[in-house]
């Protein structure tokens, strides 16, 4: 049988669609040939766009998973039920977010929580820059994250090409994949970076036979060639649906704390070494908040966050359990 690596690039639901992997003769890696449909024995869901598997041929443009390889991270999100896995083995997230609709505070706190606690680096898109009447309440929102250290650039896909050019930097050599609502202009940007993004996104449709519900998949994109960076490497965008809840209820209480950027230095010195900074005595962290140091809705969003996380160690077995079936072992933090 024939056996041999591929990249898992489309994902709608349980269905999956890899190409293979070769490298040339400097070692440069790329993803080439006829879209695969991949077939998961288990009626799990194990695959993430970005995975990197081994494959064997069931027929020419079918194959089935050996194996998945180990991520360099995975990026998901859960509530207490069930857990969606978004991306693996990336190199950074882009936030996208929008001036109009007004986007969600909360989901853009959880999302850099989720970069931070898988080591991902994050950039903060904020599109639709035409619209300016919206402008100021925006940046008044994300102000908070541009004082913590994440790179913030203000774009607008449809009418400022210069500010799309502008980025092509952060993306080369990466894999960026896009986190945001629905309608904030996240297809819009990758049609920008991309352009034969759309004809590509058709193929996939047709291939994991999506029907008109293009959105809900998750589908991986090559830079044109000025996205390679100086070793040859070539980045990639992963295009994901939008969502309006990103639960974190996988993450445990000591995985949220190192999560918050802005507590880091703080922790260990409140008087209670298991403070969990609600109402305890001398908590530093609480203290930063009134001498504004810390943005109040960030500690809100630790304390929702952390009660969360209690309810989730059903789900954390869950998926454990699925990638031993899978003979991949967990996630391994990337290095930065
Ligand atoms: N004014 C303005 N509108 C934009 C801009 N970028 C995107 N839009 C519009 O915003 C709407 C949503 O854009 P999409 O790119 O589909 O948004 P999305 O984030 O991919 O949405 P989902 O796929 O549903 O998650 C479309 O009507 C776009 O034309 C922009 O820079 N300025
Ligand atoms: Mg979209
Ligand atoms: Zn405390």
């Amino acid at each position: 049988m024939d056996r041999y690596n591929a990249l898992l690039t489309a994902s709608y639901g349980r269905h999956y669609l890899a190409q293979r992997l070769v490298q040339d003769e400097h070692g440069i890696e790329s993803h080439v040939g006829q879209l695969i449909q991949v077939s998961t024995p288990a009626k799990q869901h194990i695959g993430a766009v970005g995975d990197r598997m081994i494959l064997e041929s069931t027929s020419a443009d079918q194959a089935r998973i050996i194996e998945i390889e180990t991520r360099r991270n995975l990026l998901y999100r859960s509530d207490a039920f069930k857990s969606k896995l978004i991306a693996a083995n990336v190199d950074q997230i882009l936030v996208v977010l929008a001036t109009q609709p007004a986007f969600s505070p909360d989901l853009l706190g959880r999302a850099v929580v989720a970069a931070e606690a898988n080591q991902i680096d994050l950039h903060i898109l904020l599109n639709k820059c035409d619209l300016k009447d919206a402008l100021p309440i925006a940046r008044k929102i994300i102000e908070p994250y541009k004082r913590m250290g994440y790179p913030v650039s203000e774009v607008s896909a449809k009418f400022d090409p210069a500010s799309i050019e502008l980025l092509r930097p952060a993306l080369q050599g990466k894999v960026s994949v896009f986190v945001g609502q629905s309608g904030m202009g996240k297809s819009s940007l990758l049609n920008a970076w991309v352009p034969n993004a759309a004809a590509l996104t058709q193929e996939y449709s047709v291939r994991l036979d999506t029907g008109k519900h293009t959105t809900t998949a998750c589908r991986y994109f090559d830079l044109p060639e000025w996205g390679r960076d100086k070793n040859g490497k070539l980045g990639g965008l992963i295009d994901s649906p939008g969502f309006q809840e990103f639960g974190l209820a996988h993450l445990s209480v000591s995985q949220l704390q190192h999560a918050f950027r802005e507590f880091k230095s703080l922790l260990g010195q409140c008087r209670f070494h298991n403070c969990a900074h609600q109402s305890e005595p001398g908590c530093v962290i609480r203290d930063a908040v009134e001498n504004n140091e810390i943005a109040p809705e960030r500690l809100a969003l630790f304390r929702q966050l952390r009660s969360d996380s209690k309810t989730a160690d059903i789900q954390i077995q869950g998926i454990s359990q699925a990638k031993e079936r899978w003979s991949t072992s967990p996630t391994k933090p990337s290095k930065r």
